[in-house]
């Protein structure tokens, strides 16, 4: 996939599961859309998860409004699944498999999100062959149990120094209030769960993120 298009894709990267929000989550992405997402992720994790039927079939329905959107939706973790309902492409962690199976298991017109915590993750998730990475957290989530220790804008700031120029997301605990310092140190965009799928307002938060991140 080509860098700078995928770049232009991450400004406002909205990632969610039905465990995210308090509305269904068809409505909640409709209104995060029209406030300005550019990109979405399936995120069907923790606890109260959907599983089987049920995850494939709410997968479909949110496909179906990114679609109608012409907004790239990507699935977590799931390649199955992602294979299954012809994905735009597939995001992983450290410990899934790695970005170069799913690019011989996915062809080089799906993009593929690696999430990476260290300077030695980033530099295997590029050699492997990713579209982007997700750095954090940021700051401190409440979304993932598993997260790692909160870095700031640290990492992302010493890529971009050392001349990495991948497409790239912060993401931990991202909010319109501290989204400018991650993206002046680099960022192509940023990455959020609950300031859009937690929002009393999803179209409005989503509208904060897409002015900050097209200044
Ligand atoms: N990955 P919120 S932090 C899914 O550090 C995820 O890799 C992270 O949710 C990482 O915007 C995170 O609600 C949770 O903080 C992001």
């Amino acid at each position: 996939m080509d860098s700078e298009h995928v770049r232009s894709l991450l400004r406002v990267y909205f990632i969610m599961g039905s465990v995210n929000c308090r509305r269904p989550a068809a409505e909640v992405l409709a209104e995060a859309i029209a406030g300005g997402v550019t990109i979405f992720q399936f995120r069907e994790k923790g606890p109260g998860a959907l599983t089987g039927e049920a995850k494939l079939n709410l997968a479909r329905e949110l496909q179906g409004i990114c679609r109608s959107h012409s907004v790239p939706f990507i699935v977590n973790d799931d390649i199955d699944l992602a294979i299954a309902i012809d994905a735009d492409g597939v995001h992983v962690g450290q410990d899934d498999e790695p970005a170069q199976a799913l690019r011989e298991q996915l062809g080089s017109r799906k993009i593929i999100g690696v999430s990476a915590h260290t300077p030695e993750e980033v530099r295997q998730a590029i050699a492997d062959g990713a579209d982007y990475l997700g750095i954090g957290p940021v700051y401190p989530t409440a979304s993932k149990d598993d997260a790692r220790p909160v870095q700031g804008t640290i990492l992302i700031g010493n890529l971009r120094k050392e001349g990495v120029s991948i497409p790239l997301v912060g993401i931990g605990g991202i909010t319109a209030d501290n989204a400018s310092p991650v993206l002046a140190a680099g960022a192509d965009g940023i990455s959020v769960i609950s300031a859009i799928a937690g929002a009393d307002h999803p179209e409005a938060a989503a509208a904060a993120f897409a002015r900050l991140a097209s200044r």
